[in-house]
């Protein structure tokens, strides 16, 4: 497989200026028969170039230019290319197609899910439905006519207006959608299908009334409402806060059971997963609700960053994808709480990105290269690249930023644009210089910030000082990395709560009106901060608010950490301190299991968990955030070399003896927040009562409380909504006492037996087997592999099962014995034939092999090299295993 340069890119020979798509499905043969009209680049240097066109995966049966058949002799056909040496400087190009979406289990391009046809097109999908220039810096006017059965596909969906519709002979029928926006043929869309629809309408700023119409089976109609009233969220939040109107008359979601991703931007015709979409309480739980509305206002925001100015080249992903990321998490944290959301996403940064960057995979948000690009849909070009976008919002501040953001639009509406271009007008809006900045998006790894400190008590100065470094990565070594602006948020904190901040050199920030906090702008392989008119020792509180996507290093006493998590302004900085402060705690229990010690938890924690639970002034989402222990990903994350059990059992050990040691204050907790009869709600102080009452619950059982078991069994029966009945499932699930197993056996039966028609309750009840940590892990989940609730060909169910086993549950997919990898390369040599995309995501996991111990290395070699000794391995696998065994 060939390597693809970012700086081998070329403007295309040709565009396209319209493109005519006539679709007639049928159930052997789709048709699809293509009018182009082509002209020349008269920007490309090359006037001699012949067409070449990409296209895979079709029967190409006729070509015609300007109403002339191309003879066979005239054009090339290979496998991924149509060529037509000689072609005029403008033409009409016709070809026809035929396809079968039917055997399409890659679900890329046009495929069936279910009972309905659909499409993908990002990145590279739209050249297996018809011969084109599928690259995303041409753009295009769509018209699209599908004809289909009406009976059976009474429901005809493509991008922008419908203009014209009629029955046909035989039982079929056609509309012709109308898209008016240039867009790339990655933003295209068809759907077909028997589909049930919810309306709403929009005013928009302008006084425009915009249709709304979410489509799904009809047995999904009552899902809907949350989707619809984010998107109404969406839509008005992008107005007040980017001055972003809607643009076409019409907006459609369809929901689809079998997708790749979560979701699609199409214009004007987003398709969702399911799972990204349906909500409503006694099927979806909290999480599920935000990721709908997380989601929806993903996806529509794209409709500016990314539909209207779309990227230049594929490699410029991070600019449509990390700038509506930020854009995304901005929303849910003014439409929920800001520090449960920032915490949320910081926690996956720190914990899957971090992973990726310090892994043979690691790149830059802008890579330099790649194999395959559907394998660059990454943490990195998403969340780190949003983090990026965040930096460049800290340093501008929100005025300068949205005059940057405005800028950018103006500039660049209905191109294809570049990262440069993103930052060009960041910069001119502002007058500030980002060139040392823009490292963030050319350089890979995760900086580490080291931090020091001294203070004088007579002249009353406090100094930091930073040091700077980045990692080795596959592109380059430590020494070869340039350091990066990294702004670094801080708070000094003294005895009474955080001091006034006088930053030598500087005027005060105008931010805080007390002054008590501070962005550093740290450019320096090594800089110092001198602070003045303290009059104590401060503790420095580091990297605020998370930010800047970095490890920073500072050596806190406990001590120090409670004071933070007690006393700073920040509430981010609050969980990080309990979060160290029980690393810290983890890591001795994880030394004394390694000795066959006991290990007796610092009464410091357990006295710190004491006081917030007791505390009833505190914010309840605050407190449900802390009294979650570090995730075993994050313990491995942060290890040198990952000791599987040490993390498995010293945590546990650690959770059962706080639950132990705070049985009153948790039963205390959970019974004050159950059993209130109060009518369902999604606000955040709702979402805040129930996880710190699941959390409450979970430690009880884990103690083994003498009542939890009970209190478990009893809120899986009473629950009336999803949230607390899985909470309840996966506590009795994964319980470890005497009387569990039978309870967990009879509780997996019912909620199966009464769930089994809602399909993505059935996806949570495979998570929550997959995930149970007792013994006999990899069992578990190849029995439940023969269920009838089991389809490999099915995405949400590939990641459900074997995602969450492989992802999740370590300590019985990194079995000694290896059974967990040769059961994963498996998995993966039957996926690579289906859905290459899914069978690639699924190989992380085994990527991070040098994280382990020797034998498990080699153990994890084995089965990488087993899969790359497959004949007919796709590029995506190809990419990451060839990868990961360099
Ligand atoms: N649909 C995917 C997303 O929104 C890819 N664009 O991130
Ligand atoms: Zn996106």
């Amino acid at each position: 497989p060939k390597t693809i340069y970012l700086k081998d890119y070329r403007s295309p020979d040709f565009l396209i200026d319209k493109t005519d798509l006539h679709v007639v499905l049928t159930d052997d043969v789709t048709c699809v028969t293509a009018t182009l009209q082509v002209r020349r680049n008269p920007a490309t240097e090359n006037k001699q170039a012949p067409l070449v066109l990409n296209g895979q995966d079709m029967i190409l049966k006729d070509v015609s230019i300007d109403g002339c058949p191309v003879q066979n002799s005239q054009y090339v056909l290979s496998p991924e290319t149509l060529t037509i040496n000689e072609v005029p400087d403008a033409f009409a190009l016709k070809t026809v197609c035929e396809i079968k979406p039917q055997e399409n289990t890659s679900l890329e391009g046009l495929y069936r899910s279910r009972t309905m046809y659909c499409t993908q097109c990002e990145a590279e999908g739209f050249r297996k439905i018809t011969y084109y220039l599928d690259r995303p810096d041409v753009l295009s006017e769509f018209t699209t006519t599908i004809v289909a059965d009406k009976a059976q596909f009474p429901v005809l969906l493509s991008n922008g207006n419908l203009i014209d519709k009629g029955e046909l002979d035989n039982g079929q029928h056609f509309a012709s959608w109308h898209d008016p926006f240039k867009k790339p043929a990655y933003l295209f869309a068809l759907v077909a299908g028997d589909l049930s629809v919810i309306e709403d309408t929009f005013v928009t700023c302008s006084n425009r009334t915009i249709d709304l119409k979410i489509f799904v089976e009809e047995k999904d109609l009552d899902k809907c409402d949350h989707a619809m009233a984010s998107l109404k969220n969406a839509m008005r939040w992008d107005e007040e806060v980017y001055g972003r109107e809607y643009d076409l008359d019409i907006f459609m979601i369809v929901a689809v059971d079998d997708f790749n991703m979560g979701a699609m931007e199409n214009k004007g015709l987003n398709i969702f997963n399911t799972s990204c979409v349906l909500a409503k309480p006694e099927t979806t739980t909290d999480m599920g609700f935000q990721r709908v509305e997380g989601v929806v206002a993903h996806e529509y925001f794209h409709n500016w960053s990314g539909n209207r100015v779309t990227c230049r080249d594929w490699f410029q992903l991070s600019l449509k994808e990390g700038f509506t990321v930020f854009r995304d998490a901005e929303f849910s944290a003014d439409m929920g709480s800001r520090t449960v959301k920032r915490v949320e996403d910081v926690s996956l940064l720190r914990t899957l990105q971090f992973a990726e960057d310090a892994g043979p995979m690691a790149h830059p948000v802008r890579p330099p290269s790649f194999i395959e690009i559907s394998n660059f849909y990454t943490l990195t070009v998403y969340e780190k690249g949003a983090e990026v976008v965040r930096m460049i919002h800290t340093l501008l501040g929100a005025e300068k930023f949205r005059q940057g953001s405005d800028l950018y639009f103006e500039r660049h509406d209905g191109e294809a644009a570049t990262i440069e271009n993103f930052v060009a007008a960041m910069e001119d809006a502002s007058g500030r210089d980002l060139s040392q900045f823009t490292r963030w998006y050319s350089q890979a790894g995760t900086p580490r910030i080291t931090a020091k400190d001294s203070y004088d008590e007579a002249s009353g100065i406090y100094q930091l000082t930073l040091t700077q470094s980045c990692p080795d990565t596959p592109e380059a070594t430590t020494e070869e990395k340039q350091p990066f602006h990294i702004p670094v948020a801080i708070g000094l904190l003294g005895d009474a709560g955080n001091l006034a901040i006088h930053l030598q050199g500087t005027e005060p920030d105008h931010d805080t009106p007390d002054n008590t906090h501070k962005v550093l702008e740290l450019t320096q392989a090594e800089q110092t901060f001198s602070f003045e008119k303290l009059p104590e020792r401060p503790i420095p509180v580091l990297l605020r608010g998370f930010s800047a996507p970095v490890k920073l290093e500072f050596d806190y006493s406990r001590e120090q950490l409670t004071a933070i998590m007690s006393r700073d302004d920040d509430g981010y900085s609050r969980w990080d301190a309990c979060q160290k402060l029980a690393v810290a705690v983890i890591h001795d229990a994880m030394q004394a299991y390694r000795s066959g010690q006991p290990y007796i938890v610092d009464t410091l924690l357990a006295e710190a968990y004491r006081t917030i639970l007791n505390d009833s002034s505190l914010d309840q989402a605050m407190v449900a955030l802390m009294l979650q222990l570090p995730s075993e990903a994050y313990l491995s994350e942060i290890a040198d070399v990952v000791d599987v059990e040490a993390i498995h059992f010293a945590r546990q050990d650690v959770r059962k003896q706080l639950a132990v040691a705070l049985e009153a204050e948790l039963l205390h907790t959970y019974n004050s927040l159950t059993g209130k009869d109060k009518p369902f709600s999604t606000s955040a102080e709702a979402v805040a009562e129930r996880s710190l009452k699941n959390i409450a619950l979970s430690y009880l059982v884990h103690g083994e409380a003498s009542s939890a078991l009970a209190l478990a069994q009893q809120q899986l029966q009473s629950a009336t909504n999803m949230t607390d009945e899985i909470s309840a499932l996966s506590v009795l699930v994964n319980s470890d006492s005497e009387a569990a197993p039978a309870m967990a056996q009879q509780a997996l039966a019912d909620f199966f037996t009464r769930w089994q028609h809602e399909a993505l309750v059935v996806n949570q009840w495979l998570v929550a087997q997959a995930n149970c940590v007792l013994p006999e892990g990899l069992e578990r989940v190849k029995t439940l592999m023969q269920h009838e609730a089991f389809d490999i060909k099915n995405p949400n169910k590939v990641r459900s099962l074997i995602g969450a086993f492989c992802n999740n549950n370590a300590i019985n997919f990194h079995h000694a014995d290896g059974a967990g990898y040769e059961f994963l390369a498996d998995q993966i040599i039957t996926l690579n034939e289906l859905n290459p995309q899914i069978a690639a995501r699924q190989l992380t996991p085994l990527t991070k092999w040098r994280k382990y111990d020797e034998s498990r290395q080699a153990l994890m070699c084995k089965a990488l090299e087993r899969i790359l000794a497959e004949p007919a391995l796709s590029k995506d696998v190809y990419e990451v295993v060839s990868k990961s065994l360099k």
